[in-house]
């Protein structure tokens, strides 16, 4: 029966800050029930509570499948408390009332994207049932019950109990909370029918629902006429996943739109290196790659591809960076006029050392410095056009799974096919036409975004300068025309070796283009447009 005093219902798998939950709850005087699990660790903080099962008279029945679904647990948090019939309906039946709801629910998306994964059986235990029941009846009767799906609200919780419940603000905050609830639920049933498009369909699933999350107001989007937040994929967040969306932001101004844009290209194309590299991204565009086993040098040289671009760019690496390293990235000077210390948006690496991480800070107040994850494929690429969204598989196909064939005369020689599967990882990143030029493991020049080819070639060309002798060059698409004399004027320019996906009908043009000059063609019949 109803004590008259306020009675919390606490069912939790994430059990983040429990501890202070429930020592302010018992400090409150609030009376706590609880499920199996939670019970335990509830009784090791020290602070009582009462079983489910002593509320309900039923013992957790097929496996925890029933715990809390039942007319006790139910009655008393959906009753309209100032309904006369209600209160005399669930007194009739012993049922005391349930006025706060803390549940969050079974972890589904960590259990099915495990590695290995789990038996199919295992995924659909991890579909909660229970919780999701008392979260939406709680969320329904939001007038007299808050519902907690997130431990970040158990301090205002408390402090809202503690002024007392009758409170308009309180009131306010039970609508909010509600909202979160539904925001929980809607966002866990994506998930496990997501999961389940993956069991029984194949290809886009006939609908999808992103469960995204504000993450951050931004001060404007492209341009500031433009207003901008960041949203994150909760689920994501949940699985753990890498990339820029999950970063931790060390130091400097808060992210721009652009920021997010530009960092995330960077480290999407550092990260598909696997040798220790850097890569300097402009306007979402790679300016400067370069690996080497000394990240010092492979910075300056991923500076020296482009130097103008790279001033004001984004630079990541795939590896820790330590003292030695940011020293390097502080006192750099613009190898155009060696006085002008080079200045930067943003580094983003997997990790700083201590040291690292300070002297970095001394470079610029505003320099943002980005800690991330390496980048776990989402598996997922969404677009907005006018009225409607594309999707796509995320074009996360690398080098080692693609068949490099040999269409020349002329055969590469081992440091050939390095050059030319570096310049290849380079080329997937940089936007359509794409033309990527390189040696000795480092980007010399690229040509980006040309509705024309010939004018990519011809740009990546100019960049590369008089390093081009001996260097190679990777084509995102195939060199379509006789007449579009990309492939001659590289040859001319003195690339060693080309490689492009082939598949056109005048693919033999190039390859008697590259024979006339000795130059090696290889094709790999993968394209990597990036529109
Ligand atoms: O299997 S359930 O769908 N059946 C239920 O009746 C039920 N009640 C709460 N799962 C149920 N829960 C969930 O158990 C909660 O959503 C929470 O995530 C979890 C906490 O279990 P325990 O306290 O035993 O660790």
């Amino acid at each position: 029966a109803s004590t008259g005093k306020p009675r919390a219902l606490i069912s939790l798998s994430d059990k983040t800050n429990l501890d202070m939950l429930v020592k302010g709850l018992k400090e409150l005087g609030i009376e706590i029930v609880s499920t199996g699990g939670t019970a335990t660790s509830i009784s090791n903080s020290g602070v009582p509570c009462t079983k489910v099962e002593d509320v309900t008279g039923f013992p957790e029945m097929l496996d925890g499948r029933v715990k809390t679904l039942h007319p006790a647990v139910h009655g008393g948090i959906l009753a309209i408390r100032d309904k006369p019939e209600h209160m005399a309906a669930i007194a009739q039946h012993n049922i005391g009332t349930i006025d706060l709801v803390i549940v969050n629910l079974y972890p589904f998306r960590k259990t099915v994207t495990a590695d290995p994964a789990p038996a199919f059986e295992v995924g659909v235990e991890n579909i909660d049932i229970g919780g999701p029941a008392m979260i939406r009846a709680a969320a329904k009767n939001m007038a007299h019950v808050a519902v907690v799906v997130d431990p970040a609200d158990y301090p205002e919780l408390l402090e809202q109990l503690k002024k007392g419940s009758g409170s308009k603000e309180f009131a306010e905050f039970r609508k909010r909370l509600a909202w979160k609830a539904f925001q929980h639920c809607s966002s866990y049933d994506a998930q496990v029918s997501e999961w389940l498009w993956k069991q029984v369909g194949s290809g886009p699933a006939p609908q999808m629902t992103v469960p995204l999350q504000l993450e951050a107001t931004l001060r404007y989007g492209e341009n500031p006429h433009q207003a901008a937040a960041f949203y994150t994929d909760s689920s994501l967040r949940e699985a753990s996943a890498g990339g820029v969306a999950t970063s931790v932001v060390h130091w400097g101004k808060e992210m721009s739109y652009n920021n997010y844009l530009d960092a995330d290209a960077a480290y999407q194309c550092c990260c598909d290196y696997t040798e220790p590299t850097c890569v300097i991204v402009k306007h979402t565009n790679p300016c400067g790659i370069a690996s080497r086993g000394d990240l010092r040098e492979a910075y300056r040289l991923a500076v020296r591809a482009d130097p103008i671009s790279a001033f004001g760019g984004i630079v990541a690496f795939n590896r820790p960076v330590d003292a030695d390293l940011a020293r390097e990235i502080r006192e750099f000077r613009s190898p155009q006029d060696n006085e002008t210390k080079m200045f930067y948006e943003i580094v983003i690496a997997p990790g700083y050392t201590p040291e690292g991480l300070e002297v970095l800070k001394g470079k610029s107040k505003n320099l943002r410095i980005l800690e991330a994850k390496a980048r776990a494929p989402s598996g997922l690429s969404l677009r907005q056009v006018a009225g409607g969204w594309l999707w796509q598989d995320a074009d996360s196909l690398q080098p080692e799974a693609i068949t490099f064939t040999c269409v020349s005369e002329a055969k590469p020689t081992e440091k050939q096919l390095e050059d030319l599967k570096f310049a290849w990882r380079a080329v997937k990143h940089v936007k359509s036409n794409a033309i990527t030029i390189a040696k000795d493991g480092r980007l010399l020049g690229m040509g980006s975004g040309q509705p024309n080819r010939v004018n990519s070639v011809r740009i990546a060309l100019e960049k590369a300068g008089a390093e081009v002798a001996g260097s190679v060059l990777a084509s995102d698409a195939f060199f379509p025309f006789s007449w579009n004399d990309s492939v001659e004027i590289a040859c001319k320019a003195g690339v060693s070796a080309i490689v492009h996906p082939g598949g056109s009908l005048r693919d033999q043009d190039a390859v008697d283009v590259c024979n006339k000059y000795g130059v090696v063609l290889l094709t790999t019949g993968v394209r990597h447009f990036r529109h």
